[in-house]
């Protein structure tokens, strides 16, 4: 394999955007080595510009959950493109979108559809501080929502790979009202409450965290949650932009069995395409412009072609649920990979909730952010790279997880497994 063109098309990138990226995430920043540029996907794959064929386990960081040109949504796009591109003004497809949302999401009576994760998560938050006339936020570290300025402190993904947990740019002001609570500490978001309670706007928090790797909840936790909100009339947001459609089709809080007040969503809602929704009860979405007080606006929000993408990706999963089939797929990778891991003698743990999972360097369990950041990320860097070298394309970063979609085959999975049995043997 040679990486020839993406060094030069690199190279270039850097001297045009920030780090040659238009996002911290896919810079390579924790495993080092020049980022592969990539020229097309097809299926479970993705196709370097230097003719490398890769399996894919990031689908543009969960998107992709059909896998790549998926022929249903591609028609559905080019139909759509007849049509023509945007009109900045009501369209059908939106309200396509918007009940394939409602439908499969229990709790979502009522959705604004925007234009990626952070503008969901965003107008959450401001939509529980409009709603309850309150300011603080609680959050917890290692969870990752965007890149909101007052959620920006102690976050995952990207902003913990490259240690900027905490911004620059993010002002004191803004931060303050942001409470970072330990993700699984029940004992703490009891303590939080009872001292702050009737000054919390909202709990925002991963319902299985992807950005820090692959953590779950508790059910403790869950409860304690739900509770405490309950109870001090705070509102609990589900962030489901990763676990939206992913873990289940109606997201992780169907299997959690917990009724949030606000959900997020992005990724798969928009199929590749840049869609973010934020919905729960028809009560407080209310108070969202015009129908309320809340500001929150978008030239592109529900642009018709990536409501196309979306619909036709929801539709899919909805009439040929895969889900059973990316359990299987998924539970035969995660046990290779501790399998693999076990016998090279590797100090590794693997967590998993559905088609998403994390193999760790770290003897877990990992149940929040100062478990997760223990973990070798030196050795994942050597395990990354060994593993793009037998043409298997991992996040590249421990603190992501890790995505099968509906085109990955047996044998591709098994290809993987004895691919990591190589490299793990050899780092
Ligand atoms: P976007 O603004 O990137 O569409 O969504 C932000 C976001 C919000 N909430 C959760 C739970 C998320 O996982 C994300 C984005 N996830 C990262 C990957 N872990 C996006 C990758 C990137 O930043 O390039």
């Amino acid at each position: 394999m040679t990486y020839d063109k993406s060094q030069q098309i690199f190279e270039t990138a850097q001297t045009l955007m920030p780090g040659g990226v238009n996002s911290p995430a896919r810079a390579f920043g924790s495993v080092g080595g020049t980022p592969l540029i990539i020229d097309r996907g097809e299926g479970p794959y993705i196709f370097d510009v230097d003719g490398n064929r890769l399996i894919d386990y990031i689908q543009s960081w969960g998107p992709m959950i059909l896998g790549h040109k998926h022929p249903n949504v591609m028609k559905a796009v080019q139909d759509a493109l007849e049509k023509g591109f945007s009109f900045g003004a009501p369209t059908e497809g939106e309200n396509e979108l918007a009940t394939l949302i409602i439908d499969a999401v229990e709790s979502v009576e009522k959705v604004r559809l925007v234009n990626s994760g952070t503008e969901a998560t965003m107008s959450a938050i401001r939509l529980a501080r409009g709603y309850t006339q309150r300011d603080v936020i609680v959050k917890f570290a290692g969870n990752y929502h965007g890149h909101v300025d007052s959620l920006l402190v102690a976050a995952g993904s990207s902003a913990a790979t490259l240690a900027v947990p905490n911004s620059p740019g993010v002002t004191a002001g803004t931060s303050q009202d942001t409470l970072i609570l330990t993700y699984n500490d029940s004992e703490g978001v009891k303590q939080a409450f009872t001292e702050h309670g009737d000054r919390i706007a909202g709990v925002i928090f991963e319902p299985v965290v992807g950005n820090m790797g692959c953590v779950i909840p508790s059910s403790e936790f869950l409860q304690t949650l739900r509770e405490c909100t309950t109870a001090s009339g705070a509102l609990l947001i589900f962030d489901e932009v990763m676990t939206g459609f992913r873990v289940a089709y109606g997201g992780a809080q169907s299997l959690w069995n917990i009724t949030p007040d606000l959900t997020t969503l992005g990724k798969i809602v928009g199929g590749g395409m840049p869609i973010g929704a934020y919905g729960g009860r028809a009560d407080i979405m209310n108070h969202v412009l015009p129908a309320g007080q809340v500001f929150q606006a978008g030239t592109l929000s529900g642009n018709p072609i990536a409501c196309a993408a979306g619909s036709a990706t929801l539709r899919e999963l909805r009439d040929n649920s895969p889900y059973d089939k990316l359990d299987t797929l998924a539970e035969t990778l995660a046990s290779g990979l501790a399998s693999a891991a076990q016998s090279a003698g590797q100090t590794c743990c693997v967590q998993r909730v559905g088609s998403m999972m994390t193999l760790f360097f770290n003897p877990g369990p990992v149940n929040c952010w100062e478990d997760a950041s223990a973990s070798d990320t030196e050795k994942f860097g050597q395990y990354f790279w060994g593993l793009i070298r037998k043409g298997i394309y991992m996040p590249c970063s421990q603190y992501e997880a890790l995505f099968v979609s509906a085109a990955h085959t047996e044998d591709d999975i098994q290809n993987t497994i004895s691919a990591a049995e190589s490299v793990l043997a050899n780092i």
